[in-house]
């Protein structure tokens, strides 16, 4: 019984330090305005700042039912993309960017129009780092470096 205690407590103390301290920076994140009920998609620059690689495994947003990790690529000269279940890696010490023609958030089955000049938040859930959730910015063309 006390083993078990101790674990429960340990747990419980361990998420704070951990979003506290997050290895992973996420920043530039934007989308292009896109109508309710279709598809956007998600872009920004992952840093990792930790010792270790790392893996974007998941995403989730409210304005969208549902998101997934693809990667865009041009084959037989022709455009497509892929889901990508297994995630994105983000190297240690490395920036990684989800940028139009390449890695990107799928935003399925929008719940809301995203309009330019909108914020939506989403949540990027890393294999070590944990949930790091950012606001994303609507614009037509990508951030100036
Ligand atoms: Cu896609």
């Amino acid at each position: 019984m006390k083993p078990f205690v101790l674990a429960a407590a340990l747990t419980l103390l361990a998420a704070p330090v951990l979003a506290a301290s997050s290895t992973v920076e996420v920043s530039q994140a934007w989308s292009r305005p896109a109508p309710q009920g279709g598809n956007g998609a998600g872009y920004a620059l992952i840093t990792n700042t930790g010792p270790a690689a790392d893996t974007l495994i998941a995403v989730s947003s409210p304005v969208a039912a549902r998101i997934e990790i693809h990667e865009s690529m041009v084959m037989g000269g022709q455009a497509m993309m892929h889901a990508r279940p297994g995630g994105l890696a983000v190297p240690a010490g490395a920036t990684v960017a989800l940028k139009p023609g390449g890695w990107h958030m799928m935003l399925m089955g929008l719940k809301q129009p995203l309009k330019a000049g909108d914020h939506y938040p989403a949540t990027l859930t890393f294999k070590k780092a944990g949930k790091v959730t950012v606001q994303f910015s609507v614009q037509a063309t990508a951030p100036a470096n």
